[in-house]
């Protein structure tokens, strides 16, 4: 008779067999793949008027912290026992740590809530393969700790009686089922012919639980999939289990293998939206449903030492910045291992909560913003017959580059006593202040009221009666995945494609021979990398230099070219070669007539 203590850990390695599956007719009946526009409109709604919601990293890595046997592993929460290359041997005995006395489901919901967000992604199960609620499947769970309640359980009630969406996080990559393909190197237990169909049967044996015992689930956010013992037919067959087992569940792009380095998905990839990860595209991802996930400091599970937090001021402007591109913010909360979200997190949500609560109206349900390119002065969404002008930078004239329609009125959403005079001008109309100061110095939301939908045409920026002009990182027009304008450096950044390029269309009012001057930043580690830059016939090619960090710019000279006469260019920076990790972040180009 084993003690129990050794019973417990010798059950925690063990795994249950195949599962009992699905019912046959349903699940060949229901087929997910062949949706109507109107079917998936309806099942997305929620989703798309949601915008906002809390991602939660939570599992036996938050006990250690992000060190292990007094090492500390940077950016380490939830990654711990890859980065410290802990076998599963001196990884279990956390299971019968864990013990999350502090954890209160109903005031994690109100924290979410008071924010502003609308739904809750917790990782049901993340690499560890630590089940975070009860499963029959295997003992490598919650419901074999000291903790005796189930958290998921406890979240789904708050949730739905807050009236916000219950998601799970589900991880395919396991590292410890021991059916689970490829191996990790300091995994040695002893093979026993692992078998990835049977790994497989155990994941969705434990899907079935999660999507049978915990009510209605908003969505089911897939990671993990990028090993190649998972195929694009393991991510079709799983997308058809879970909408078979619910079938008005949302599924991300995750639970396939096409998700493009920007988180978008290729063509055939099943999955319902795209999930760009800690950055937010230049223009969105047209055309399609995306989410961008990111965390509020450095690592998503708990990291003790990790304090090195976003400002509210940089959340809210990604918040409005993503809505302004017509995607959602998953921002993520890492609590500790007695279930209490960190102050540096709840701090800020609740500084959030104040932005939502007042400008919430230009938030939720709101759409993209008419105009192609970004603003200097901010960002726009809109609903019908109204553009919510987010105000970040009020010393800029709030010029609405190019829009046609009728303006009738212009008023602060926060206090519609508060209106503002529209002056017409050859870019477009601009909204004048008049020395006016706006109630918040992070995002003050103003309400355009516009005759019918918007119409804007694409301004031509122009060069000075002497024909000088700067290009700016924000007005060029991004192609490609990675390369994107970062309003913290303002300036392009992310760019790690070489097949990424910025251009710029402009009117030259004098033809002559030019001046060509660039702002760049560039950490000394990735200096080195070459790029062209094309005008008309002419190419220059040149080097990025070092400079003391990625936001500290210096004027880079390239050769002088020559245009011959006035009228309509484009002005293309093209990557030749990256440096280490990226080619450079570029704030201006500068053309100055000699
Ligand atoms: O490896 C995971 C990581 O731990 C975290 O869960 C993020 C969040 O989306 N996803 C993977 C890295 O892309």
């Amino acid at each position: 008779m084993l003690l129990p203590s050794l019973l417990a850990i010798a059950m925690s390695v063990s795994h249950a067999g195949p599962s009992a599956k699905a019912p046959a007719l349903a699940y060949q009946q229901f087929d997910p793949l062949h949706e109507s526009k109107d079917a998936k409109d309806a099942r997305m709604k929620w989703f798309r008027e949601a915008r906002f919601g809390m991602f939660i990293h939570w599992g036996l890595y938050s006990v250690p912290a992000g060190a292990w046997q007094g090492k500390d592993y940077n950016n380490a929460g939830e990654w711990l026992q890859y980065s410290a290359q802990i076998k599963p041997r001196d990884y279990e005995p956390l299971q019968q740590q864990f013990n999350p006395v502090n954890f209160d489901a109903e005031k994690w919901v109100k924290i979410a809530k008071n924010a502003g967000m609308k739904y809750i992604v917790i990782t049901s199960k993340h690499h560890e393969g630590f089940g975070m609620w009860p499963s029959k499947q295997s003992t490598w769970n919650i419901g074999h700790t000291q903790f005796h309640r189930d958290p998921l359980k406890e979240l789904a009630a708050a949730c739905k009686k807050e009236g916000l969406k219950l998601c799970f996080y589900h991880s395919i990559m396991d590292w410890h089922n021991p059916d689970y393909l490829p191996r990790k190197p300091w995994d040695d237990r002893p093979i026993q012919t692992p078998n990835i169909d049977k790994y497989v049967d155990y994941m969705k044996a434990q899907l079935k639980e999660l999507l049978t015992n915990y009510g209605p689930i908003g969505i089911l956010w897939f990671d993990g999939e990028w090993e190649d013992t998972w195929t694009h037919e393991r991510g079709v067959n799983l997308y058809k289990y879970i909408r078979t087992l619910q079938p008005n569940i949302i599924v991300n792009n995750r639970v396939d293998t096409g998700r493009t380095n920007s988180g978008a998905s290729t063509s055939e990839n099943v999955g319902d939206y795209g999930t760009p990860e800690q950055s937010i595209p230049a223009n969105g991802i047209p055309g399609a449903d995306w989410e961008t996930c990111m965390t509020m400091n450095d690592t998503w599970g708990f990291h003790a030492t990790d304090h090195d937090w976003k400002s509210p001021e940089l959340l809210i402007r990604n918040l409005v910045d993503i809505a302004s591109k017509g995607g959602n913010y998953l921002l993520n909360v890492g609590p500790t291992s007695l279930g209490e979200i960190p102050p540096g997190s709840v701090d800020r949500l609740a500084q959030m909560g104040k932005w939502t609560k007042v400008n919430g109206e230009s938030l939720y349900d709101s759409s993209p913003s008419p105009f192609p390119k970004q603003l200097h002065w901010g960002r726009v969404t809109q609903k019908p017959g109204k553009l919510y002008l987010h105000v970040f930078d009020p010393t800029q004239p709030i010029l609405l580059a190019g829009l046609k329609t009728p303006v009738k009125r212009v008023f602060e959403l926060a206090n519609p006593k508060v209106t503002f005079e529209i002056t017409p001008s050859d870019l477009g109309p601009v909204v004048n202040l008049n020395g006016t100061i706006l109630p918040d110095n992070i995002d003050s939301v103003l309400v355009a009221e516009i005759d019918g939908a918007p119409r804007v045409e694409t301004v031509m920026q122009m060069s000075d009666a002497s024909g000088n002009i700067r290009l700016d990182g924000i007005d060029g027009e991004v192609h490609g995945d990675t390369l994107a304008y970062e309003p913290a450096h303002a300036a392009l950044g992310f760019w790690t494609n070489a097949g990424d390029s910025v251009s710029w269309k402009f009117r030259l009012t004098k033809g002559g021979e030019y001046n060509l001057t660039l702002q760049v930043a560039c950490q000394p580690d990735t200096a080195g990398g070459t790029f062209e830059v094309m005008i008309g016939s002419q190419t220059v090619t040149s080097t990025v230099p070092a400079t003391k960090d990625w936001n500290t710019f210096v004027k880079l000279d390239l050769p002088a070219i020559t245009i011959p006469s006035s009228g309509d260019y484009t002005l293309t920076v093209r990557a030749s070669k990256l440096g280490a990790q990226a080619l450079m972040n570029l704030r201006s180009v500068t053309l100055t007539r000699k």
